[in-house]
C-alpha cells in the first residue's frame, strides 16, 4: 500500500487529478481508493473510500464559530490528530495506491497546519497548473520555494507534478518569461538554487497526458519507501 496525498494551491486540478489518475490506475490493474479530505469541497468525481465531511460539518463549523471558509479547514485539520475514530477510518482504507485529495489552503500545509499529513500519507504530490504557478522562471522559482518549505515541515517524499499540460501552447515552452525584475540579486540566487535539480512531471488531468511517466515516478518512489509490491 502507498498513500500519496495530493496538496496544493486550490483550483490546481488536485480533486479531478485524483479522479483520473486513479482510474488510469485501476486501469493499469492496481486496487486504488481514494479519499477525500477536503472539506469545503462541494462535489467530488471519484467514488470516495472515504470521505472528511460524513466527520466535519463546516457549515455549521462556520456558524456557530464564526469563521470563513479558510477558517474552518484551518480548524478541522488542526483538530483531525485527535479525532480518534476519523484517524482510525482513514487508516483501515486499503489499496494499492490510496488517493488522498486534500484542500487547497496550500499555507497550512507550509506553516505546519496539517499535522495529520505525516500520519496518514506516505508520500506527496506536489501539484501545480500549468499557466499559473508554472509560467515563468519567478514562477517555478516560488514553487519549488513552496514545495521545499513543505518538505522540510512534513519531510515525505515529494513529487513535482504541474498539471494542465493540455493548456500548454506549444511555443510557450520555449518562451519562459523571467519576471525577476524587481527582485534583490542575492535573493534571486539563493532561491534559484532550491529544487533546480528536481524533476517536474508534465501531466493532465483531462486527457491523462504524463501519466505513465507519474506512475513510473511513483512506483520508484514507493521502492525507495520499503514498500513491497
Ligand atoms: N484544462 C484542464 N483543466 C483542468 C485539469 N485538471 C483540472 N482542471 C480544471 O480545473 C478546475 C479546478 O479543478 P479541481 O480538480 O477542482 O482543483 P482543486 O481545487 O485543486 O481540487 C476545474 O474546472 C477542472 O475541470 C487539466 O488537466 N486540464
Ligand atoms: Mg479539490
Amino acid at each position: 500500500m502507498f498513500r500519496v496525498a495530493l496538496i496544493g494551491s486550490g483550483g490546481a486540478g488536485k480533486s479531478t487529478l485524483a479522479y483520473s489518475f486513479s482510474s488510469y490506475l485501476r486501469k493499469q490493474g492496481y486496487e486504488v481508493a481514494c479519499a477525500n479530505l477536503d472539506p469545503g469541497c462541494r462535489h467530488i468525481k471519484y467514488d470516495a473510500a472515504f470521505d472528511i465531511r460524513d466527520y466535519y460539518a463546516t457549515a455549521e463549523l462556520m456558524a456557530a464559530e464564526k469563521l470563513g471558509p479558510n477558517g474552518a479547514v484551518k480548524k478541522v485539520y488542526s483538530e483531525a490528530l485527535s479525532s480518534k475514530k476519523m484517524m482510525r477510518d482513514l487508516a483501515a482504507i486499503k489499496g494499492d495506491f490510496v488517493l488522498l485529495d486534500t484542500a487547497g489552503s496550500l499555507e497550512l500545509f507550509l506553516f505546519g497546519g496539517a499535522p495529520f499529513l505525516s500520519e496518514v500519507a506516505d508520500a506527496v504530490l506536489f501539484v501545480a497548473e500549468r499557466g499559473g504557478a508554472a509560467s515563468s522562471e519567478k514562477e517555478l522559482t516560488v514553487l519549488r520555494a513552496l514545495n521545499a518549505l513543505q518538505r522540510l515541515e512534513y519531510a515525505l517524499p515529494t513529487l513535482t507534478v504541474v498539471n494542465k499540460a493540455d493548456l500548454q501552447k506549444p511555443k510557450k515552452k520555449q518562451k519562459m518569461l523571467g519576471g525577476f525584475e524587481a527582485a534583490d540579486a542575492h535573493l534571486k540566487a539563493l532561491l534559484s538554487e532550491v529544487g533546480r535539480r528536481e524533476k517536474l512531471f508534465e501531466v493532465s488531468a483531462m486527457d491523462r497526458r504524463g501519466f505513465s511517466e507519474l506512475l513510473d515516478a511513483l512506483n520508484e518512489l514507493k521502492c525507495s519507501c520499503g514498500e513491497v509490491g
